[in-house]
Protein backbone atom coordinates (compact mmCIF):
# COMPACT_ATOMS: atom_id res chain seq x y z
CA UNK A 1 0.00 0.00 0.00
CA UNK A 2 3.10 2.28 -0.81
CA UNK A 3 2.56 5.50 -2.15
CA UNK A 4 -0.75 6.59 -2.05
CA UNK A 5 -1.60 9.29 -0.10
CA UNK A 6 -2.78 8.71 3.39
CA UNK A 7 -6.11 9.90 5.08
CA UNK A 8 -5.73 11.97 8.16
CA UNK A 9 -7.71 11.83 11.26
CA UNK A 10 -10.56 13.67 11.60
CA UNK A 11 -11.11 12.50 7.68
CA UNK A 12 -15.20 11.01 7.89
CA UNK A 13 -13.37 8.39 5.67
CA UNK A 14 -11.82 6.67 8.64
CA UNK A 15 -14.95 6.14 9.83
CA UNK A 16 -15.62 3.94 7.30
CA UNK A 17 -16.71 0.23 7.80
CA UNK A 18 -14.71 -1.91 5.11
CA UNK A 19 -16.28 -4.38 2.96
CA UNK A 20 -15.48 -8.38 3.05
CA UNK A 21 -12.97 -9.55 -0.04
CA UNK A 22 -14.49 -11.63 -2.88
CA UNK A 23 -12.58 -10.91 -5.63
CA UNK A 24 -8.74 -12.26 -5.23
CA UNK A 25 -7.51 -10.96 -7.97
CA UNK A 26 -4.21 -8.75 -9.28
CA UNK A 27 -5.88 -5.52 -7.96
CA UNK A 28 -5.88 -6.51 -4.48
CA UNK A 29 -1.77 -8.38 -5.03
CA UNK A 30 -1.42 -4.40 -5.50
CA UNK A 31 -2.65 -3.52 -3.06
CA UNK A 32 -1.29 -5.41 0.01
CA UNK A 33 2.28 -4.25 -1.50
CA UNK A 34 3.66 -2.25 1.54
CA UNK A 35 3.95 -2.13 4.38
CA UNK A 36 1.73 -1.50 8.71
CA UNK A 37 -1.03 0.03 6.77
CA UNK A 38 -5.03 -0.46 6.59
CA UNK A 39 -6.99 -0.49 3.41
CA UNK A 40 -9.10 2.27 4.80
CA UNK A 41 -6.29 4.68 5.29
CA UNK A 42 -5.47 4.51 1.63
CA UNK A 43 -9.41 5.04 0.64
CA UNK A 44 -9.83 1.85 -0.10
CA UNK A 45 -12.54 0.24 1.95
CA UNK A 46 -11.92 -3.54 1.80
CA UNK A 47 -11.23 -5.80 4.38
CA UNK A 48 -7.04 -5.87 3.84
CA UNK A 49 -4.40 -4.95 6.34
CA UNK A 50 -0.50 -5.45 6.42
CA UNK A 51 1.80 -5.78 8.62
CA UNK A 52 5.55 -5.80 8.94
CA UNK A 53 6.79 -5.42 12.67
CA UNK A 54 10.60 -6.39 11.69
CA UNK A 55 13.06 -3.82 11.62
CA UNK A 56 14.69 -5.40 8.39
CA UNK A 57 10.90 -4.85 6.63
CA UNK A 58 11.47 -8.65 5.56
CA UNK A 59 8.24 -10.21 6.91
CA UNK A 60 5.09 -8.73 6.07
CA UNK A 61 2.02 -10.14 7.15
CA UNK A 62 -0.92 -9.87 4.91
CA UNK A 63 -4.43 -10.51 6.30
CA UNK A 64 -7.60 -10.50 4.22
CA UNK A 65 -10.75 -10.34 5.56
CA UNK A 66 -9.04 -10.64 9.41
CA UNK A 67 -11.31 -11.86 12.50
CA UNK A 68 -10.38 -12.21 16.07
CA UNK A 69 -10.71 -15.84 17.28
CA UNK A 70 -9.16 -15.44 20.55
CA UNK A 71 -8.89 -12.75 23.04
CA UNK A 72 -6.91 -13.02 26.35
CA UNK A 73 -8.37 -11.81 29.61
CA UNK A 74 -4.61 -10.59 30.37
CA UNK A 75 -4.44 -6.92 28.97
CA UNK A 76 -1.10 -5.16 28.14
CA UNK A 77 -0.53 -0.81 27.30
CA UNK A 78 1.18 0.00 24.43
CA UNK A 79 1.89 3.44 23.25
CA UNK A 80 0.35 3.79 19.93
CA UNK A 81 0.92 5.89 17.27
CA UNK A 82 -0.70 6.07 13.72
CA UNK A 83 0.10 7.39 10.19
CA UNK A 84 -3.39 8.81 10.32
CA UNK A 85 -2.60 10.93 13.52
CA UNK A 86 0.93 12.11 12.54
CA UNK A 87 2.68 13.43 15.55
CA UNK A 88 0.01 11.80 18.37
CA UNK A 89 0.88 9.38 20.52
CA UNK A 90 -0.59 7.77 23.86
CA UNK A 91 -1.26 4.39 26.07
CA UNK A 92 -4.07 2.12 24.63
CA UNK A 93 -4.82 -0.79 26.60
CA UNK A 94 -5.74 -4.20 24.76
CA UNK A 95 -5.77 -7.54 24.82
CA UNK A 96 -1.85 -8.92 25.58
CA UNK A 97 -2.57 -11.71 23.23
CA UNK A 98 -4.70 -12.16 20.39
CA UNK A 99 -5.37 -15.43 18.05
CA UNK A 100 -6.52 -14.26 14.19
CA UNK A 101 -7.85 -15.91 11.43
CA UNK A 102 -7.37 -14.79 7.96
CA UNK A 103 -7.31 -15.26 4.25
CA UNK A 104 -3.78 -15.03 1.92
CA UNK A 105 -4.00 -13.15 -1.13
CA UNK A 106 -5.17 -16.78 -2.99
CA UNK A 107 -8.26 -16.93 -0.18
CA UNK A 108 -6.65 -19.96 1.58
CA UNK A 109 -7.73 -19.65 5.42
CA UNK A 110 -4.85 -19.14 7.97
CA UNK A 111 -4.96 -18.66 11.83
CA UNK A 112 -1.86 -16.58 13.40
CA UNK A 113 -0.96 -16.47 17.18
CA UNK A 114 0.07 -13.03 18.11
CA UNK A 115 1.53 -11.61 21.02
CA UNK A 116 3.67 -7.96 22.29
CA UNK A 117 3.49 -5.60 19.76
CA UNK A 118 1.93 -7.66 16.87
CA UNK A 119 -0.81 -8.38 19.09
CA UNK A 120 -1.13 -4.73 19.23
CA UNK A 121 -0.66 -3.70 15.41
CA UNK A 122 -3.20 -6.50 13.92
CA UNK A 123 -5.96 -5.13 16.98
CA UNK A 124 -4.97 -1.45 15.68
CA UNK A 125 -5.25 -2.26 12.10
CA UNK A 126 -8.27 -4.15 12.36
CA UNK A 127 -10.00 -1.48 13.89
CA UNK A 128 -9.17 1.03 11.10
CA UNK A 129 -11.32 -1.80 9.12
CA UNK A 130 -14.57 -0.93 11.82
CA UNK A 131 -13.97 2.56 11.36
CA UNK A 132 -12.00 3.06 14.30
CA UNK A 133 -8.96 4.82 15.32
CA UNK A 134 -6.80 4.01 18.25
CA UNK A 135 -7.93 7.61 20.01
CA UNK A 136 -11.18 6.35 20.02
CA UNK A 137 -10.15 4.21 22.45
CA UNK A 138 -8.95 6.98 25.07
CA UNK A 139 -11.41 8.94 27.37
CA UNK A 140 -13.27 11.92 25.68
CA UNK A 141 -11.47 14.51 27.58
CA UNK A 142 -7.97 12.64 26.00
CA UNK A 143 -9.73 13.23 22.81
CA UNK A 144 -10.90 16.56 23.15
CA UNK A 145 -7.26 17.39 23.82
CA UNK A 146 -6.14 15.64 20.36
CA UNK A 147 -8.96 17.30 18.06
CA UNK A 148 -7.45 20.60 20.00
CA UNK A 149 -3.55 19.74 19.14
CA UNK A 150 -4.68 18.43 15.63
CA UNK A 151 -6.65 21.71 14.61
CA UNK A 152 -3.75 23.78 16.05
CA UNK A 153 -0.66 21.91 14.29
CA UNK A 154 -2.86 22.10 10.94
CA UNK A 155 -2.91 25.70 11.78
CA UNK A 156 0.94 25.99 12.39
CA UNK A 157 1.60 24.06 9.59
CA UNK A 158 -0.48 26.27 6.97
CA UNK A 159 0.70 29.33 8.52
CA UNK A 160 4.57 27.75 7.81
CA UNK A 161 3.23 27.02 4.14
CA UNK A 162 1.70 30.45 3.76
CA UNK A 163 5.08 32.33 4.75
CA UNK A 164 7.16 30.08 2.45
CA UNK A 165 5.10 31.31 -0.30
O1 LIG B 1 3.05 3.44 12.37
C1 LIG B 1 2.42 2.86 13.25
N1 LIG B 1 2.95 2.67 14.48
C2 LIG B 1 2.31 2.00 15.52
C3 LIG B 1 2.87 2.08 16.78
C4 LIG B 1 2.31 1.43 17.86
C5 LIG B 1 1.17 0.71 17.67
C6 LIG B 1 0.58 0.62 16.42
C7 LIG B 1 1.16 1.25 15.34
S1 LIG B 1 0.46 1.08 13.76
C8 LIG B 1 1.07 2.45 12.94
C9 LIG B 1 0.78 2.40 11.46
C10 LIG B 1 -0.69 2.67 11.30
O2 LIG B 1 -1.20 3.73 11.48
N2 LIG B 1 -1.43 1.64 11.00
O3 LIG B 1 -2.76 1.78 10.92
NI1 LIG C 1 -3.27 3.38 12.22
Amino acid sequence: MALLPILKYPDPRLATKAAVVTEFDDKLKQLAAGVGLAATQVDRHIRLIVIDITEEKNDLKVLVNPELVESSEETKPWEEGCLSLPGIYDKVTRPAKVKVKAQDLEGNFFELECDGLLAVCVQHEMDHLEGTVFVDHLSMLKKQRIRHKIRKMRLEEERAAKEEA
